[in-house]
């Protein structure tokens, strides 16, 4: 594992630290949008007081904290491996290349102890997952690392009400915050209910607290909806989504390839709206785990 600088320095002065992902760079968003929504995350952690660590695999090493030239190379270079736990002893043993994903991501976090980790959504269970049995490692990984994820909840190209069900299944507490319902990602509700609500970073810092004194195992997640002016509506992306899951099954797209299939098909055919949308709505979450950080350091 190699810290940056920046990293190193704020981990021994026990300053705020937010874990950014890699996969949502390399699989998740085109250039140049990915690299500018990395480089602006980075900046809005810096802005909030906290101190930003993007994560990926370098030739085989975990890098906590990315330069910014090393952003760039995970925005533009081809056959970077898209990295879940099965991928990780894999692409460091190759000294390979690697984005993490929200698993990967909240596995590194935990080992080079962060706690608080920004994305867009959480993978979940997928249209389909009584069939295809596929179910994102993120679900488990969130149920087994005591890390807190901050995101739009889980990305509305997937089942949102069985994704709860699977977060209930794994004893993940599931916080909203300042909105009643767990966020549908590009939308700001999916009507489904959360475990609690929150109006200010410092509740959800004090839960962390909390979760971590029981000693239990598994995490948070915090979700919060997309700015209202960037949100789409419910039935407009329904029908992107659809369409798009439609094309994934006659093009029998499946396994890892399907969620960065699903979501670049479906800013196509929003003409962009929802890359847009997805872009406001990660530097919003990391504006808000930046803070909820502050407030936890406060707290330790
Ligand atoms: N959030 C986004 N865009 C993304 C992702 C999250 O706004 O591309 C990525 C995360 O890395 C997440 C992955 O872990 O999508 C889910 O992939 P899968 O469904 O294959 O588990
Ligand atoms: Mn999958």
């Amino acid at each position: 594992m190699r810290y940056s600088d920046e990293v190193r320095k704020a981990k021994s002065e026990g300053r705020a630290i937010v874990a950014l992902e890699s996969t949502i760079i390399s699989h998740g968003m085109p250039y140049p949008k990915n690299k500018e929504t990395a480089l602006a995350l980075e900046a809005i952690v810096r802005e909030e007081g906290a101190v930003p660590a993007t994560i990926g695999i370098i030739d085989g090493e975990i890098v906590i904290g990315m330069s910014e030239e090393e952003i760039e190379a995970f925005s533009t270079r081809k056959g970077i491996r898209k990295v879940s736990k099965r991928d990780l002893p894999v692409t460091m043993a190759r000294r390979e290349w690697g984005a993490t994903t929200v698993s990967a991501t909240i596995l590194c976090a935990a080992m080079a102890g962060i706690d608080i980790f920004a994305t867009g959504g959480i993978g979940g269970v997928h249209r389909g997952a009584e069939r295809s049995w596929d179910v994102s490692r993120d679900l488990y990984e969130l149920g087994s690392e005591p890390t807190m994820v901050v995101c739009s909840g889980a990305k509305a190209i997937l089942d949102l009400p069985k994704t709860i069900e699977v977060l209930e299944t794994q004893g993940v507490s599931v916080l909203s915050y300042r909105s009643d319902t767990f966020a549908s990602f590009y939308s700001r509700s999916s009507g489904l209910p959360v475990d609690a609500v929150f109006d200010d970073p410092a509740e959800a810092a004090a839960i962390l607290k909390a979760r971590r004194e029981l000693g239990l195992t598994g995490g948070i997640l915090v979700s919060n909806p997309c700015p209202a002016e960037m949100a789409l509506p419910n039935d407009y992306v329904e029908k992107a989504i659809e369409e798009a899951v439609q094309e994934a099954e006659e093009h029998k797209i499946t396994g890892k390839s399907l969620t960065p299939f699903l979501l670049s098909r479906i800013a196509e055919l929003t003409g962009g709206e929802s890359l847009e949308t997805n872009m406001a709505l990660v530097k919003n979450n990391a504006r808000l785990a930046a803070r909820i950080a502050v407030c936890y350091g406060k707290l330790r």
